[in-house]
C-alpha cells in the first residue's frame, strides 16, 4: 500500500519507518501535558521471584478491544476525543486502522521497558503498529531475536511518529533502556487486535 507521507528514515528493509517532527515542538509539548493530565495512568505490579515488583513506568490501555500485553490483561478505557484525533493521525500515516492503544509514561531515566516484541497472541504475526512520542528523547533499541549482534539504536524525539510493520515483531525485539538522565516522555502505540 502506498503511503501518504514520506518517512525521513527507513530501517530493516522498510519494516521500520520514522517520520520526524510530525508535531511541531509547541504542539507536541502541549499534547504531552494533556496526555499526562487526561490519561487514567495505572501503576502496575508483577511477580518476580515470589516478590511483587512495580512496572518501571506508568501504563494505560484505551480503545475497543482488551489487550493481553506481555501477560497483563487490560480492560480498555473508551477512546477520548484527543485519543481519537491521534488515532486518525496514526491511520493517516500508516494507511491502516487501529482498535487498541497502549500508552507508556516514562517519568524519568529510571523508567524503561525491557526487550520484548509485540507479538502477543491477540495480534496477527504480520501487523502494523504506529508509535507516537511526546516529551523527552529516548533511545529506541531493536535487536534481531537470533542474530543478537544485529542491534540498532534510534533516538526518538517528542513529536516523532514511528511505524513498525510486516513481520518485524516475529524476528526482532525492542526496548527503551534506563539512562542516567531523561525528561519525562509519553509513548502511544496504536495496534489492531484481532482476537
Ligand atoms: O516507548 C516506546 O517507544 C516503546 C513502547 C513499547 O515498546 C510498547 O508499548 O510495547
Amino acid at each position: 500500500m502506498s503511503l501518504n507521507h514520506v518517512p525521513e528514515e527507513r530501517y530493516l528493509d522498510d519494516r521500520v519507518l520514522l517520520f520526524r517532527g510530525v508535531f511541531d515542538p509547541e504542539t507536541q509539548a502541549r499534547l504531552f501535558l494533556r496526555l499526562r493530565e487526561e490519561t487514567n495512568w495505572l501503576d502496575k505490579t508483577f511477580r518476580s521471584d515470589g516478590k511483587e515488583v512495580k512496572l518501571p513506568r506508568l501504563t494505560a490501555n484505551y480503545g475497543e478491544r482488551a489487550y493481553n500485553y506481555s501477560g497483563f490483561l487490560f480492560s480498555p478505557e473508551p477512546w477520548t476525543p484527543l485519543l481519537e484525533e491521534l488515532k486518525r493521525c496514526a491511520e493517516d500515516y500508516s494507511q491502516e486502522s487501529f482498535n487498541a492503544l497502549i500508552l507508556q509514561f516514562y517519568r524519568d531515566g529510571q523508567d524503561s521497558v525491557g526487550w520484548h516484541s509485540d507479538d502477543d497472541p491477540c495480534v496477527d504475526p504480520v501487523t502494523t503498529l504506529v508509535s507516537l512520542s511526546f516529551g523527552g528523547t529516548r533511545g529506541f533499541h531493536l535487536r534481531h531475536k537470533l542474530q543478537k549482534e544485529q542491534h540498532l539504536e534510534i533516538p526518538v524525539h517528542g513529536g516523532d511518529l514511528l511505524i513498525m510493520r510486516g513481520d518485524l515483531q516475529q524476528h526482532y525485539v525492542h526496548k527503551i533502556p534506563k539512562i542516567a538522565q531523561a525528561e519525562p516522555r509519553i509513548n502511544l502505540t496504536f495496534r489492531q487486535v484481532m482476537r
